[in-house]
């Protein structure tokens, strides 16, 4: 179904809401409303985004018609902002576990893994006045159903309709994950919404290869800390704490 104003608006209720039929990415114009007055839980729709961005500067693909480019403005407390990522991730995987998929998971630190591959990706960004933190802008990309035939992600990304079969809603997909953003919002800080993250992450008990930039560790995935810290223990019995990177898991 098409993504339309008066279709939102039918949904959303009471959230302000801005809707692009094709924009570059929903995060930069949520994080000028922001700037602008816009109010807590404000949210951004885009049906196409023409630079949506994923972290380190990479390229996240939005094409027409087949995905949800979502924009949440939230405020957690400034001790919290870490747990913004982790309440993305496990609101999707939420999401598509009340849409009947069995094989849900997420990969350290904010992949969706739906029957093991990416059906969606989260960027929380954060925007400061002056000391201040002003609100941080959630970002979520989900494949509803893009087509990824002949392109460099068919081995790695999916989307929801391909692995559950059938057709969803977009909008009604929207309003599911909106809910549980919603939901865990009000638990920014807590044990609770660590927890949650915990439970569905799929990378701990993994022999792993974590990359930043020019640095690689390798080992076993022991635990995640409450701030969405990764531990890995390397073959010298030695711990490094990993608080931004890529997981590939080793065999
Ligand atoms: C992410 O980055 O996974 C975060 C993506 C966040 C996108 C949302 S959409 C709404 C909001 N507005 C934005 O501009 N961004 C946010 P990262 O972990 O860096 O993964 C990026 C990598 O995922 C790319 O380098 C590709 O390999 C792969 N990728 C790109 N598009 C994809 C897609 N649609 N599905 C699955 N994988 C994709």
């Amino acid at each position: 179904m098409t993504l339309t104003q008066g279709k939102l608006q039918e949904k959303l209720g009471d959230r302000p809401f801005r809707f692009y039929p094709k924009v570059g990415s929903t995060n930069d114009q949520a994080r000028e409303w922001l700037i602008n007055g816009a109010p807590i839980g404000a949210c951004v729709v885009a049906d196409q985004q023409t630079q949506g961005r994923g972290r380190m500067g990479r390229t996240w693909e939005t094409p027409p018609n087949s995905a949800i480019a979502l924009s949440v403005i939230l405020n957690p407390p400034q001790e919290a902002l870490s747990q913004v990522m982790m309440l993305g991730a496990l609101a999707v995987a939420e999401t598509l576990a009340a849409l009947g998929a069995a094989d849900v998971g997420i990969k350290w630190p904010n992949d969706v893994l739906l029957n093991g591959l990416k059906v969606c990706g989260v960027l929380a960004e954060s925007e400061w006045h002056e000391q201040a933190l002003r609100g941080v802008i959630l970002g979520i990309g989900l494949n509803v159903r893009v087509n990824f035939s002949g392109s460099p992600l068919a081995y790695t990304a999916t989307s929801i309709e391909t692995e559950l079969g059938h057709a969803v809603d977009r909008i009604d997909v929207l309003a599911t994950l909106l809910g549980r953003i919603d939901a865990w919002s009000a638990q920014l800080g807590s044990g609770a919404l660590y927890e949650a993250w915990r439970a569905r992450l799929i990378t701990l008990g993994d022999r792993v290869s974590v990359s930043y930039g020019i640095h690689t560790y390798e080992g076993m995935a022991v635990n995640v800390l409450a701030d969405g810290a990764l531990v890995i223990e390397d073959s010298n019995g030695t711990r490094h704490t990993i608080y931004a990177g890529d997981v590939s898991t080793q065999g």
